[in-house]
């Protein structure tokens, strides 16, 4: 339920309890029957977010992979170098001090910046097959480009929520990672940020080599209405999508598998979406690996 629909259905629920009580005469107290009952809508969308089943693959999948806020002890104890930083992105008892080299053949080689474009008419000549990365400001698209190749500081990543205002192309072996800007961010002007949501637009339905999009959304606050925009666009022009969730280190396990649950049920009759939901941490590293098996498959199958 998005804001807005919870605002209208409080409002609902107001307007009815005021039909059914026989009028009291004080302002006070309508306030704090007002109050009251927000709060119980709020205390029931919590309530729905815990009764979420997790299926049995994502459990485990959160398991497995250490997804979700964890303690360092237990990552000690599962074989994890937890003096590296990202320490789930290790082979787990790895006798070497060092990280073991990353599996997938593509995501060795040299990450390389080679255009930016503020305007569709700057995007380079389509050549390579694409894998972009889109989402909110600050979901954290840069940080996963980097922790992808362990290629720290190529993309840019910042705390400051709209720094990446252009689209970003990067080249990797035989295929391009692209930075797209977030959209999303209160803080600009609305025309800076209508341009912003114009050039994603125009990126992900026109765009002939654009194999598939990475659509970031952040474990703890889920789908928010942009987001909903932008999966329908993609649905619109049949752009293969797929969801992956970030920051899963901040959230308890249990919680990611149900964000991961309720974003998978929320978009099962979408026929672009690829499953699975994917998770991930580019700060603990969980899920990373998983991550490149499935991209580099896109590398692997891409006709050029
Ligand atoms: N805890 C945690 N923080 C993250 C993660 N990924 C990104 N961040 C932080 O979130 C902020 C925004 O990240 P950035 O990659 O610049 O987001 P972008 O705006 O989507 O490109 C930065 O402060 C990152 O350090 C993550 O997996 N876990
Ligand atoms: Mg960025």
């Amino acid at each position: 339920m998005d804001k807005n629909s919870l605002f209208s259905c409080m409002v609902d629920i107001y307007d009815y309890s005021l039909s059914s009580f026989p009028p009291c005469g004080k302002k006070e107290s309508t306030k704090e029957r007002k109050k009251e009952l927000e709060k119980d809508a709020g205390m029931s969308m919590s309530a729905q977010f815990r009764a979420i089943q997790p299926s049995p693959s994502i459990l485990s999948f959160v398991e497995d992979n250490f997804v979700g806020r964890r303690r360092l002890i237990e990552l000690k104890r599962a074989g994890y170098n937890t003096d590296l930083s990202a320490p789930l992105d290790n082979i787990p008892f790895s006798t070497s001090s060092e990280r073991e080299r990353i599996e997938e053949n593509i995501f060795r080689n040299k990450l390389t910046f080679f255009a930016a474009a503020k305007v569709s008419s700057s995007f380079p000549p389509p050549g390579l097959p694409e894998i972009a990365f889109a989402g909110r400001s600050n979901v954290g698209k840069s940080s996963l480009l980097n922790s992808l190749t362990r290629q720290w500081g190529v993309a840019r990543t910042s705390d400051k929520p709209g720094l990446t205002q252009t689209i970003n192309f990067f080249e990797l072996g035989n295929i391009c990672l692209v930075d797209l800007p977030g959209y999303g961010f209160a803080y600009a002007k609305e025309e800076v940020k209508d341009s912003w949501e114009e050039l994603v637009k125009e990126y992900v339905s026109m765009r002939v080599n654009l194999k598939r999009v990475c659509l970031l959304i952040d474990t703890k606050w889920g789908m928010k209405p942009r987001d909903l925009e932008l999966i329908d666009l993609m649905e619109r022009y049949q752009t293969k999508y797929q969801i992956v969730m970030t920051k899963t280190d901040l959230v308890f396990p249990i919680d990611v598998a149900r964000r991961t649950m309720q974003i998978e049920e929320s978009l099962k009759a979408n026929k672009s979406l690829v499953q699975p939901v994917m998770m991930a941490s580019s700060k603990s590293g969980a899920g990373i690996r998983s991550l490149r098996t499935v991209l580099s498959k896109i590398a692997r199958f891409a006709k050029l």
